[in-house]
């Protein structure tokens, strides 16, 4: 794609302090680890037509007995098949002798929302910057195209995420009861996670009442009162190969009829949405099934007068790319068009009806928040749905609520 004298530049992130010498967890970038597959912070892999070269962190006895082993050099060429390796405080040193003069250098800042940004956290990032300027070129776009096909490898990972998190939204069901607290059903997420081997691929979202009318809603701590709904929108994280799914359900096991109402809705949209997909199909498809849905059913239950009113209640997109990162990279568009789907893609298919105080509806939708998101894997003849173990389904909700 990128011709013979090029040479591609890769760089992930160093490790973040969160405060004093603490730091956050470290997570690699994610075209770094899906070219690499190595997951140290601090390191460049340079790659040309012939060569696969790794910039590392050192070997350091004092350092490794602290805070844990390094790969170094010397190892890397058998674990990471690299041609060669170096302490990447000799980066500028090297890169030199692996670039032709006047030959495009293909680059991004790791993490970062592209090749012009300098807040990136590498510790190179700047001087790799100031030093090849005018022959940059981004990388992203190529590597997004690749990452947006997943191959088997990557479907297992996304399948065994999907799993994990569809297991753990089951048993937020099964815990939830007037009385607990939103960061108490979180914990249980936390918990199966980490029993997994697993992370949150983001911060989940456990929001009861109306904070579900609030989509980014983190703060995870008010009471579960009896009569409200409870959604939660998280997912994990398998060889840095997300999930990402959100279920709606009441907390105290049984959907009353304004609460089935907009429930129903919700699910009939998102059933079709998942329907629509398959090769050929505009990405855009499902958004378009969804918001016709949702746009009906309001005018039908009274609480829309008029389709332009439908952003009031859903506010957002129908669904994004997901794979290493949650909102995964690769255009919707292409030359000004929606791109279509193709088989090994994947995708969210997320609708879900907002209803917050307002005069001029009927009080009994007050506060109702639903959204209900799947992950979607586009096949050769359709599509399977990797988070189908989460039950979705009012009467299937309420039989794993039941606690006669
Ligand atoms: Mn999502």
């Amino acid at each position: 794609m990128l011709g013979h004298d090029a040479v591609v530049i890769v760089s992930t992130n160093s490790e973040q302090k969160r405060n004093s010498d603490v730091t956050y967890p470290f997570r690699p970038d994610s075209n770094f680890w899906y070219l690499t597959g190595f997951i140290e912070p601090d390191a460049i892999a340079v790659f040309s037509k012939d060569s696969y070269v790794m910039f590392l962190r050192p070997k350091d006895e004092t350092k490794e007995i602290w805070n844990g082993i390094r790969l170094g050099a010397e190892l890397a060429p058998e674990i990471l098949l690299v041609n060669q390796a170096y302490d990447i405080d000799t980066f500028f040193d090297h890169i030199d002798s692996f670039t032709k003069k006047g030959s495009a250098i293909y680059y991004d800042a790791p993490g970062g929302s592209g090749w012009k940004d300098h807040s990136s956290t590498n510790i190179h990032n700047k001087r790799i910057h100031s030093l090849f300027e005018s022959r940059l070129k981004p990388l992203n776009p190529f590597v997004s195209e690749m990452r947006l096909i997943k191959d088997k490898e990557e479907i297992k990972n996304m399948q065994d995420a999907a799993d994990l998190a569809s297991e753990a939204h089951i048993n937020a069901m099964k815990e939830s009861i007037p009385g607990l607290f939103e960061h108490n059903i979180a914990s249980v997420f936390d918990s199966h996670f980490r029993n997994g081997n697993s992370e949150h691929s983001y911060p989940p979202i456990v929001a009861s009442g109306e904070n579900a009318c609030i989509l980014h809603y983190t703060e995870n701590n008010k009471e579960l009162k009896n009569g409200d709904l409870l959604l939660i929108d998280a997912g994990c994280e398998i060889n840095g190969y997300a999930s990402d799914i959100t279920r709606t359900f009441p907390i105290n096991g049984k959907f009353n009829d304004a609460q089935r109402e907009i429930y129903d809705l919700v699910l009939s949209a998102q059933k079709s949405a998942i329907q629509s997909i398959r090769p050929g199909v505009s990405s855009n498809k499902p958004h378009e099934t969804a918001c016709q849905i949702i746009t009906d059913g309001l005018i039908k239950l009274g609480i829309m007068k008029s389709p332009e009113d439908l952003t009031k209640f859903y506010m957002h997109n129908t669904g994004h790319w997901l794979g290493l990162d949650v909102h995964d990279v690769g255009s919707k568009l292409v030359n000004g068009e929606f791109r279509e789907f193709k088989s090994g893609m994947v995708t969210t298919v997320e609708p879900g009806i907002y209803i917050r105080r307002d005069d001029k509806i009927d009080p009994k939708y007050w506060g109702i928040g639903v959204r209900i998101e799947d992950d979607v894997l586009v096949t050769d003849k359709g599509n399977h749905v990797l988070s189908q173990k989460a039950a979705k389904e009012i009467n299937e909700i309420e039989q794993l609520m039941s606690r006669q």
